[in-house]
């Protein structure tokens, strides 16, 4: 295998996707680069420690990247800020980590003329009606609706124009929400189980009727290795695993999973500009390169999520307390 550049391989879907590509490709030559803020990580990659590089830097460092991009042959690019909520509250490491991050990158692949993945999310197309069948495509228009969302499509625009102004060799892929091990106990699902296993109830934003599209991390990530072996330069694709859920329902699900009463949570103030509802159309991967879902079963999915949850408290206890307290200054 080609010598991998992965930044941001310190947090969730990066972490996970380390190991995946070292399974998948034992003699490969692997570096990561990330900044570890509050959201990497290193533990994330201890099994892998001996089998990778690890740079602790900045994607926004010019010089660094620069050498690192240099020695690399594919660059698959994970790091940003990636908390919804928390950009609501303070916008600016999103445009510095997700968009300069992004244009540091896009000038060392340029130079040097390196294979770049770019990941994205299905964020950046906004908002769907709560009552419909409409789906989104790799042709729907952006419409970002949070700063998180609106930094990671001008991420995604600039990459767009490094391939059509400089030939810059690079695809990009947007991916619904994630759920598996090792993600941050911020994001919905970790949240409301750890609340669970600490005694609390979980909190539900405004209605509860907000749909999203739940995909295994190893089903993104196998979606991201099969783009970078045969994936077409320039081009966009969508991933998404087809299980639409409301939060509502999920955190019902969830709850019995944990063998809670299903209405012991509390419904809290709602998200400002809350995305009624994501779902994808990922039948271009799907055909053109063969990629499925393997995880299809959400309900085995949670449960196997909560399971590595019970037993790994060591990983996500020390982020609990801060998390809530940040979570208590913004009233959710
Ligand atoms: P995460 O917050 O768990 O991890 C982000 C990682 O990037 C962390 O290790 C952090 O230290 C690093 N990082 C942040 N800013 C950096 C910088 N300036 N320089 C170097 N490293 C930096 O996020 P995640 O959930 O693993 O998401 C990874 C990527 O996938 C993001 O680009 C996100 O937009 C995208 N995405 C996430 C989801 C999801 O459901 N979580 C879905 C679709 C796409
Ligand atoms: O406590 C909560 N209660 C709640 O009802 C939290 C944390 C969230 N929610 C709702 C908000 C969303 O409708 O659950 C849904 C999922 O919330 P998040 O986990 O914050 O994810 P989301 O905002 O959908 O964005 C995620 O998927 C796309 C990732 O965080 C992004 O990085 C990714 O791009």
């Amino acid at each position: 295998m080609a010598h991998l550049l992965v930044t941001g391989g310190a947090g969730f879907i990066g972490a996970n996707f380390v190991r995946r590509a070292l399974a998948a490709y034992p003699d490969g030559r692997l570096t990561v680069l990330d900044a570890l803020t509050y959201a990497g990580n290193r533990a994330n990659l201890a099994e892998v420690a001996d089998r990778i590089r690890f740079v602790h830097g900045n994607v926004c460092d010019a010089d660094l990247v620069d050498g690192l991009v240099r020695d690399a042959d594919v660059v698959v690019h994970f790091a940003a800020e990636s908390h919804v909520d928390y950009s609501l509250q303070d916008p600016r490491p999103f445009l510095s980590s997700n968009v300069e991050g992004t244009f540091v990158l896009l000038e060392a692949v340029r130079r040097h003329d390196r294979r770049l993945h770019h990941i994205s999310t299905d964020e950046v197309f906004g908002s769907l009606p709560l009552d419909g069948a409409e789906r989104f495509t790799e042709e729907s228009r952006y419409d970002p609706s949070s700063p998180y969302s609106a930094t990671k499509a001008a991420a995604d625009m600039l990459v767009r124009a490094w391939v059509r102004a400089y030939g810059v060799r690079a695809t990009l892929s947007y991916c619904t929400n994630n759920y598996g091990p090792y993600q941050n106990v911020e994001k919905f699902l970790p949240r409301q189980i750890t609340n669970v296993l600490r005694g609390r109830r979980p909190r539900l934003y405004g209605t509860g009727e907000n749909v999203r599209e739940w995909t295994h991390v190893d089903d993104h990530n196998d979606a991201i290795l099969r783009i970078i072996a045969d994936g077409r330069v320039g081009e966009t694709y969508l991933i998404g695993s087809d299980a639409q859920w409301s939060n509502r329902a999920l955190l019902e699900l969830t709850m019995s999973l944990l063998g809670r009463p299903v209405d012991e949570f509390d419904v809290v103030p709602d998200r400002p500009g809350h995305d009624l509802r994501y779902a994808t159309d990922s039948t271009k991967i799907r055909r053109e390169l063969g990629w499925r879902p393997r995880h299809t079963d959400l309900a085995d999915g949670i449960a196997d999520t909560i399971d590595w949850y019970r037993r790994n408290e060591w990983w996500w206890g020390p982020q609990k307390d801060a998390t809530e307290a940040r979570y208590a200054d913004i009233g959710r």
